[in-house]
C-alpha cells in the first residue's frame, strides 16, 4: 500500500483543496492516492472524445493508453460490485485496421458489460485530469455502494495479436491494481470469445483455462459427429484467418479434431496484415474473395473469421468467369442453417419438443429474404438494435434463442430450464432411439456453441457438423433461400453524431428532412429498403440498401450516401 506521505504533490493538494481528508478514512485516502498516482502515468490525449459505443472503446492505438488504464479501474470496480466475481477485459479492435485498438469488458456472466455502467465508462474515459477521475470514481462508488475497502477484485486480461496489445495490456494491469487489493491476471493472446467463455466458466466454478475451452469444443464436436445418421465424405474447408488470432487458434484446435479437414490461409505469418483485404468484415461488405483466394478455389467451401474471431462468414467462388466475386453465406444464412437443424431435432422429439420456444433475433441489417425464410419455418423473429449486447438480451427470452448479425456475429442461447429438461429427457428416452439422439444432439450443441458471445471457432464447428449431418455441400446450403441484393457503404462525415435514429434504427430523426429525402429515393426502386445510422465503432455513417437487383441496391446505396454527404458535409 502507498503511505500517504508518498502522495504526489498534486494529489495532496487536491485532498486539501477539497477538504476531503477530514472525512475520509485512512483506507479511502490510500485508495485515492493510489489512483491519483497511477493516473499521472496516463494523461488523457488532447481533444479526444471517446464513447463506449457498440462494442467498447476503439481508436487509433496511440491514443488509447489512458482509456485502457481507466477501463482497468472500472473492471476492478465491477468485480468488487459483484462480490469479487471475475471480470474480463479484452484488448482488441476486432475487424478494424491494425493500427487501431480497443478495449471492452466482459461481465462475470461472460456477456457484455452491463449497459448501466456504460455512462460511467464514458465519463471516466473522458475525465480531463486525475482529480476529475478520482472525483467521478468516488461518486460512483458511493452511488453503487461498492465495498471498495474490502478489496478482492479479480480481472482477467486478454488481447488479440495487434502489436499495440502488449503495451495496452500493461496499462490495463496498472488500472486494475490501482484499486487496492484487486488482482489482474494476464491470460495472454486469445480470441474475444475465448476470454468471454473463460470468464463465464470461471464464475460458474467450471474448468476455465484455454485448454478447457479447446477440450469442450473437441468433445462436443465429436459427440455431434458420432450422432450423424449417415456418414459422408467431407471436402477440405479453406479458412481465411484474417491474419489474426482466430487462424492461430484454429491451427491448435484442428490438431485435436478428426472429421474436419481445414486448410488455413492468412495466418498472419506469411506477411499479411491484420484485416487488410482479408477477414469476415471485408468479405461480407465487399462480397469479393479475400487475399490468398482465387480461381484455383472455384466451388470450394471457404470461411472467413474477423480479426478477433467473433465473426464468421462462409463463401465460395461460383465460377472462373465471376472474377473475384463470391457467393456469400453470411450470418443470416448461418442462423437459418442452425434454426433448421434445431427445429429438426425438436420435431423428432415430438409434441414435447414442439413446446420449446425457439426464436430468432436479427437486426435491421438482416437480409429481408432470411427473415421471410425463418418466419416461413414457423419461428418467432424479433428485431434488436445493432450490437450483440442488444441481440443477446432478446435471445435470452427464449428457451432456445438464435441470434446473428448479418456480419456473422451470433450464437445460440439455451435457457437453464430448457437445458435441464433436455438432460432429464436424455435419461428418460432409451439410448440409441431417435428421440434420445435428438436430445443428445441438442445438449451437445449447447456445449459446442459459445453461450457467452458469438464465437467464430465454435460457430464454424457447428456449421461443419450440420453440413455433414445433412450431407450438404456449401452450394446446397446456399439454396435455402436467395438473398435480396443488398449493399452497405460507409460515409465519412465531420460529425456522425448529427445522425439520430429511431430506437429500431431504421428511420433518421436528424438531420431534419433527411428521412423524407431517403424515402423519396427508396420509392424509385422495386423492393427498395434503405436506412442510415452512425457507426458505434468507426467514425462513419453507415448506409444500408436492398433492392430487387444488385445494380438497384448499389444505386440506392449510392444515392442515400450522397444525401448523407449533402446533409452532413463530407470530411
Ligand atoms: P457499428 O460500427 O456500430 O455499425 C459494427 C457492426 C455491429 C457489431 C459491431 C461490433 C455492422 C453494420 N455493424 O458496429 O454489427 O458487430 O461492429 O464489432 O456490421
Ligand atoms: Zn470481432
Amino acid at each position: 500500500m502507498l503511505p500517504l506521505c508518498s502522495l504526489p504533490k498534486k494529489a495532496s493538494s487536491f485532498l486539501h483543496t477539497h477538504s476531503l481528508s477530514l472525512s475520509l478514512s485512512a483506507m479511502e485516502e490510500t485508495q485515492i492516492a493510489s489512483i491519483l498516482k497511477s493516473s499521472e502515468l496516463y494523461p488523457i490525449p488532447q481533444s479526444v472524445k471517446l464513447s463506449y459505443g457498440t462494442a467498447g472503446f476503439r481508436a487509433d492505438a496511440s491514443l488509447l493508453e489512458s482509456t485502457v488504464y481507466r477501463v482497468g479501474i472500472l473492471s476492478s470496480l465491477r468485480s468488487l460490485n459483484l462480490k469479487s466475481s471475475t471480470v474480463g477485459l479484452m484488448i482488441t479492435a476486432s475487424h478494424n485496421k491494425v493500427s487501431d485498438n480497443g478495449v471492452k469488458v466482459s461481465d462475470p456472466s461472460g456477456g457484455m458489460l452491463s449497459q448501466e455502467w456504460e455512462p460511467f465508462a464514458d465519463q471516466i474515459a473522458n475525465a480531463s485530469s486525475p482529480q476529475e477521475l478520482v472525483s467521478l470514481i468516488k461518486d460512483f462508488v458511493k452511488k453503487e455502494e461498492i465495498a471498495i475497502e474490502k478489496g478482492g477484485g479479480e480481472v482477467w486480461l486478454g488481447r488479440d495479436t495487434r502489436p499495440s496489445g502488449e503495451r495496452l495490456l500493461r496499462a490495463a494491469e496498472i488500472g486494475v491494481r490501482s484499486v487496492l487489493g484487486s488482482v489482474a491476471v494476464d491470460v495472454g493472446v486469445l480470441t474475444t470469445p475465448q476470454l468471454h467463455w473463460m470468464v463465464r466458466a470461471k464464475n460458474k466454478g467450471l474448468k476455465a483455462t484455454e485448454s478447457d475451452y479447446f477440450e469442450n469444443l473437441v468433445t462436443s464436436f465429436k459427440c455431434l459427429i458420432d450422432l450423424i445418421p449417415v456418414k459422408v465424405e467431407i471436402s477440405t474447408l479453406l479458412l481465411d484467418g484474417a491474419n489474426g488470432v482466430g487462424g492461430m487458434k484454429m491451427e491448435v484446435l484442428r490438431g485435436f479434431l478428426s472429421n474436419l479437414d481445414v486448410e488455413i490461409r492468412n495466418t498472419g505469418r506469411d506477411g499479411g496484415v491484420l484485416n487488410e483485404g482479408v477477414g469476415a468484415d471485408f468479405v461480407q461488405k465487399e462480397k469479393v474473395v479475400p487475399l490468398g483466394f482465387g480461381v484455383k478455389d472455384v466451388g470450394m467451401r471457404c470461411a472467413s473469421f474477423d480479426g478477433d474471431a467473433d465473426r464468421l462468414v462462409y463463401f465460395y467462388i461460383p465460377s472462373e468467369s465471376c472474377g473475384d466475386k463470391v457467393e456469400l453465406l453470411d450470418g443470416d444464412k448461418i442462423l437459418s442453417l442452425f434454426a433448421l437443424f434445431i427445429k429438426e431435432q425438436l420435431n423428432i422429439i415430438g409434441d414435447e419438443g414442439k413446446q420449446c420456444r425457439l426464436g430468432v433475433v436479427q437486426t435491421a441489417y438482416a437480409n429481408g429474404a432470411s427473415t421471410d425464410y425463418v418466419k416461413g419455418m414457423g419461428l418467432e423473429v424479433v428485431f434488436a438494435k445493432t450490437g450483440v449486447k442488444h441481440l443477446h438480451e432478446k435471445a435470452e427470452e427464449f428457451d432456445v434463442g438464435i441470434y446473428f448479425e448479418a456480419n456473422g456475429h451470433g450464437t445460440i442461447l439455451f435457457s437453464e430450464s430448457f437445458l435441464s429438461w433436455l438432460v432429464g429427457k436424455q435419461k428418460d428416452y432409451s439410448e440409441g432411439s431417435d428421440k434420445h439422439n435428438a436430445v443428445s444432439r441438442l445438449v451437445a450443441v449447447s456445449n459446442l456453441i459459445n453461450q457467452a458471445v458469438g464465437d467464430a471457432l465454435s460457430g464454424l464447428l457447428l456449421v461443419e457438423v450440420i453440413l455433414q449431418h445433412m450431407g450438404w455441400s456449401v452450394q446446397k446450403w446456399n439454396e435455402l433461400y436467395k438473398d435480396l441484393p443488398s449493399r452497405q457503404v460507409k460515409v465519412e462525415v465531420p460529425d456522425r453524431t448529427a445522425v439520430v435514429t429511431t430506437s429500431e434504427e431504421t428511420k433518421a430523426l436528424k438531420p431534419l428532412g433527411i428521412q423524407d429525402a431517403i424515402n423519396a429515393e427508396i420509392k424509385k426502386y422495386q423492393h427498395g429498403r434503405a436506412f442510415i445510422r452512425p457507426s458505434g465503432t468507426e467514425d462513419v455513417v453507415r448506409v444500408y440498401a436492398e433492392a430487387s437487383t444488385q445494380e438497384d441496391a448499389d444505386s440506392l446505396a449510392n444515392s442515400v450516401a450522397q444525401l448523407v454527404k449533402s446533409f452532413l458535409g463530407s470530411s
